[in-house]
């Protein structure tokens, strides 16, 4: 198997370290030399350029910063032939155009999202994946060696499918920030510890997740009061009582009133017997 990865940041000298440890031949580079030395020291071929690392391997990885990086550090080399697997992150729209840009080049192509920090890469108990998409042949054939530093999950043909997963996945997650966030602020300030509090955030939190399949049974079927347990009208007026709570403790609710302000727009238009499937229409341009 001749491997190649281009790029050693963080994530790549962890996804580095799982295919040496795992008895992969490797060659490596980075654009700042100095970072390749201590993966030359477990056993890595080091490449002066990224062309001549694009040349000694058949499945070339790539997981630099952005999308431009991965522009700049290919521009000069030979993918023909090449099966190229891009895990750096980027949008739909820049992997569509990178998974044509490397067809044009007789390259097949995979593009990633690595749903994992590195220190979950090369650990399975962790829990860490990365989705694919493109090329499925390229998947199936090289599946054993992408699955070392993390499970790998197929998520569909159209090269911007992985991304798509990757960034509404993060996004989520960046909600769920923000709502801790602002519970830990509420609290800030009162006799309440921080760490004893944080059980209660996590089990609620873990509780209420499941409404993520109501919804999308909701979406589905089209009838966004199928199963309503708490419905949209009740909810807004649950809102006042969070806003005036933040006001009492003297935090700002900016991160709550962009949701809130769309739970009201669709109650005001009518829909307050639903859930707030309603606000992904609100939200669709
Ligand atoms: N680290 C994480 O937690 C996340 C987890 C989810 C996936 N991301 C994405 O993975 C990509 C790489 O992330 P990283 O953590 O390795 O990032 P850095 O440690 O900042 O390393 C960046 C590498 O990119 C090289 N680089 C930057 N610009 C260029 C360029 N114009 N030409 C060639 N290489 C470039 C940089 O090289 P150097 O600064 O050492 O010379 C590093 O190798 C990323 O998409 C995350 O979103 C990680």
């Amino acid at each position: 198997m001749e491997l190649t990865l281009l790029g050693l940041g963080a994530m790549g000298a962890a996804l580095a370290r799982t295919w040496l440890a795992a008895g992969y031949p490797l060659t490596v580079w980075n654009r700042t030399s100095s970072r390749a030395e201590p993966l030359e020291a477990e056993g890595a071929t080091v490449a002066a350029t990224a062309a001549e690392a694009v040349a000694g391997g058949r499945l070339v990885v790539v997981c630099l910063l952005d999308d431009a990086s991965v522009g700049e550090a290919l521009a000069d080399a030979d993918l023909t032939g090449k099966d190229l697997v891009n895990l750096t992150t980027g949008t739909p729209a820049q992997a569509r155009a990178r998974a044509a840009w490397a067809q044009d080049r007789g390259a097949r192509f995979l593009d990633g999202g690595i749903m994992a920090v590195p220190p979950m890469i090369g650990v399975p108990e962790s829990g860490g994946y990365v989705f694919y998409s493109g090329s499925r042949a390229l998947f199936d054939e090289r599946h054993d060696v992408l699955a070392v530093p993390a499970a790998a999950r197929f998520a569909g043909a159209d090269p911007g499918f992985a991304a798509l997963h990757d960034v509404a996945l993060l996004s989520a997650m960046t909600g769920m920030f923000a709502g801790i966030s602002h519970a830990f602020a509420l609290i800030r300030g009162e006799d309440l510890a921080p760490k004893e509090f944080a059980p209660l955030l996590v089990d609620w939190l873990t509780a209420m997740a499941p409404a993520a399949y109501e919804i999308a049974s909701q979406l589905e079927s089209g009838d966004y009061t199928e199963g309503v347990g708490s419905n949209l009208a009740m909810m807004v007026e649950g809102n006042a009582t969070l806003l005036r709570t933040a006001e009492e403790q003297r935090v700002s609710a900016e991160l709550l009133v962009p949701f809130m302000d769309l739970m009201a727009r669709r109650l005001a238009d009518g829909h307050g017997d639903e859930g707030t499937a309603g606000v992904v229409e609100l939200l669709t341009r």
